[in-house]
């Protein structure tokens, strides 16, 4: 009996220790994340640019009938709000691509989100330089986003009369808090059948 409980109390101990491992390496590895870009990241354009493409880890994918669920903005000179995309991004296997047609030289501010191949939306940002040639013709860029109102805001915002906004609490932080509740119960069956076991031994000696 009590080398059963013994037994019990290790497994439930090493069940614990996998559950651990599992929940809190599993989400945070499931998102794609940018693995090259043009223009890359912190580097410096000298020439004409037409387009923005970002190349992620995994799939990334396109939910909306619509239009397309992945953000694509650029916007600048140095910090300047204007938008210089000049159409909503294209979505192709782990490919976002949005054509743009910038304005004066300076800093350029690309910002993105896109829902991952696990199905959650990530975003980011990365910053290149624009020191295009002199005379070269400078685009006034816009107000606005011309893709706003895409996105997977779109495709994911509740139809009308549907309840609760899917998507408000972040999926990977209820998976985290109930793994740490099973693990937190597992680890105290063990605790208990342990206290169990040593008591049962006391008196016999
Ligand atoms: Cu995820």
């Amino acid at each position: 009996m009590r080398s059963r409980l013994t037994a019990l109390a290790a497994a439930l101990v090493l069940m614990g220790s996998v559950l651990l491992g599992v929940f809190v390496a599993a989400p945070a590895s499931a998102h794609d994340y940018l693995v090259a870009s043009s223009p890359q990241a912190d580097s410096t354009v000298t020439a004409p640019l037409h387009s923005v493409d970002l190349t992620f880890d995994d799939v990334v994918l396109d939910l909306n009938t619509s239009g397309p669920s992945a953000l694509l903005t650029v916007t600048g000179p140095d910090g300047a709000a204007r938008h210089f995309e000049t159409g909503c991004p294209t979505v192709s296997g782990r490919d976002v691509t949005a054509p743009v047609d910038l304005g004066g030289p300076g800093k350029y501010l690309v910002t993105w989100q896109i829902v991952s191949a696990d199905g959650h939306v990530v975003s980011d940002s990365i910053q290149f330089a624009y020191q295009p040639p002199a005379g070269t013709k400078e685009a006034a860029g816009a107000s606005a986003d011309p893709c706003k109102g895409y996105g997977a805001a779109a495709s994911t915002a509740p139809k009308a009369g549907q309840g609760t906004a899917q998507g408000t609490v972040d999926p990977n932080a209820v998976v985290i808090v109930v793994a740490i509740a099973v693990v937190i119960v597992v680890l105290a069956l063990a605790a208990v059948l342990i206290i169990v076991l040593t008591r049962r031994r006391a008196p016999r000696h």
